[in-house]
């Protein structure tokens, strides 16, 4: 992924021709758009090469298996077109050594959670998050998953991994400012609602776009 605008596009509308419309519009401000459940599932899985037209795609399928299944998972997602999956830290060694290793065959990129961005996951994932972390760059995973919403968190998440890629969702709706996490040391912003939820999404992704590289 050339290192650009910093911001990735979280596209969860569940109308195939606007999640289309949108990212068309905003292509210029973005390095990626990432998909989810929500577009995945309304839309089908050729949605993912419908919006690799504008930008790379990531599949934030959030893996979480047995390795062999995960192995199968992201098979389905770069078969489609994907560049990236984001897949879970906490099912283990194994498993995140298998998604790897398939990322590796596909010459695709692999991101691993390590803590999520809104307030549940303090119940559980802070605590390990570093451990996973660890283990994720060990693995040979692209990069990580951190919270935009806890800045602090990533800086020790960077201090932990290295020079992998750190991308922060968590931006805008869920209250994380674009630049507190560049300058935490994040290397990506994922942003979603504030984006395409606005009435001039191209001009909400500049404006994020214009934040990140007054702080670079
Ligand atoms: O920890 C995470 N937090 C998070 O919000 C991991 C994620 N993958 N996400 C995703 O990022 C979430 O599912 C959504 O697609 C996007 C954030 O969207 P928004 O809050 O900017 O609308």
């Amino acid at each position: 992924m050339i290192m650009d605008k910093r911001l990735i596009l979280a596209m969860d509308v569940t109308d195939r021709e606007a999640a289309i419309d949108i990212t068309g519009k905003c292509a210029p401000y973005l390095d990626a758009v990432k998909v989810g459940y929500p577009l995945v599932l309304a839309a089908g899985v050729d949605i993912i090469s419908d919006l690799a037209r504008f930008a790379p795609v990531i599949a934030d399928f959030k893996v979480a298996d047995i390795p062999n299944t995960d192995r199968l998972i992201l098979q389905q997602a770069y078969r489609a077109g994907a560049y990236g999956v984001i897949v879970h830290a906490f099912t283990g060694r194994d498993s995140l050594e298998a998604c790897v290793a398939e990322s590796l065959i596909w010459n695709r990129d692999v991101f691993a959670v390590t803590e999520m961005s809104h307030p549940g996951a303090t119940d559980f994932m802070v605590k390990p998050a570093e451990d996973m972390a660890r283990m994720a760059a060990d693995c040979g995973v692209t990069g990580v998953v951190a919270p935009a919403t806890r800045p602090e968190r990533v800086k020790q998440i960077r201090d932990v991994v290295g020079d992998l890629l750190i991308i922060s969702p968590g931006v805008g709706a869920q209250g994380g400012s674009a630049g507190d996490t560049i300058k935490a040391g994040a290397d990506y912003v994922i942003v979603g609602r504030s984006i395409y939820q606005s009435d001039d999404p191209a001009a909400a992704a500049k404006q994020i776009a214009d934040e990140i590289s007054s702080v670079l």
